[in-house]
């Protein structure tokens, strides 16, 4: 995959399919309750496809601009970061789509202190693979219509809060009522009603997260294969090979 021969101005020459209709990056969806591992399974696949011009996109960076009413609720631990209108999808949409299609993509860089987008973006220049995980990673149909691949990872719920109360004590400098408390009220009743049915969107379940090495392994497989034939395809297209004349 030396993508990089393929670079040019705004971004990657896109692929074609050998019907000659467009093709574009390998788009995969990592969804899972917080704190299930979603980051640390694709953090593996990426290391395990060993491919350059991977990314892995997040969901927080997608979280809605708060107002200064909601800015206070947010203060107040009244806000309700893990319902599905806390991301804004249609800013995630043309993300995505732009990043299948090869395009110069900003990606928002938001800040969880003042719940707002900073001035500062990051650009990306195509990618081979592109992996996006979040909570509602497997929420809005329109997003998975741009999906290759839609994993969820599924950790049971008393391990992923023993996790989140570590993570949150230690990296978000939270105290052990407050996670507690933000667990109940929020995060559990969003994982019922609202991820948790999004497993059924999954083409792949991954049960027990990071641990399952074999899943993972097959995952990794898959996407391989998939970029393999991809890549031939490329190939045949570049050298004018006309794919009728070598199919026997
Ligand atoms: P995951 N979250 C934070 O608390 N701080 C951040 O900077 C980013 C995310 C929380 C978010 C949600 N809710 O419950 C959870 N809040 O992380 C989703 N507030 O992230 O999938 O990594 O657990
Ligand atoms: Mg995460």
């Amino acid at each position: 995959y030396r993508n990089n021969v393929f670079l040019r101005g705004e971004g990657r020459s896109p692929w074609y399919r050998l019907d000659g209709s467009k093709f574009d990056c390998y788009l995969v969806g990592v969804a899972g309750g917080s704190a299930s591992g979603k980051t640390s399974v694709a953090v593996r696949i990426i290391e395990n496809l060993n491919v350059p011009w991977v990314v892995l996109l997040s969901m927080d960076s997608f979280y809605k601009e708060l107002s200064l009413e909601k800015k206070i609720e947010a203060q107040n631990n009244n806000y309700n970061f893990d319902h599905p209108d806390a991301f804004d999808f249609d800013l995630l949409l043309y993300t995505l789509k732009n990043m299948k299609e090869g395009k110069k993509t900003e990606i928002p860089v938001y800040d969880f202190i003042t719940h707002s987008r900073t001035s500062q973006k990051n650009s990306l220049y195509g990618a081979n693979v592109v992996i996006f995980e979040g909570i509602f990673a497997l929420y809005d149909q329109r997003i998975m219509d741009l999906m290759d691949l839609k994993v969820f990872v599924d950790t049971d719920s008393d391990i992923r809060l023993i996790r989140r109360l570590k993570r949150d004590i230690s990296e978000r400098g939270r105290d052990i009522n407050g996670v507690i408390q933000q667990y109940q009220k929020f995060v559990k009743p969003a994982f019922d009603q609202y991820i948790q049915p999004t497993v059924k969107n999954a083409d792949v379940i991954i049960p027990r997260g990071l641990d399952n090495l074999v899943a993972i392994d097959l995952i990794t497989k898959h996407i391989q294969r998939q970029l393999h034939e991809r890549q031939f395809n490329f190939r045949w297209d570049l050298l004018k090979i006309d794919y009728n004349d070598k199919k026997i």
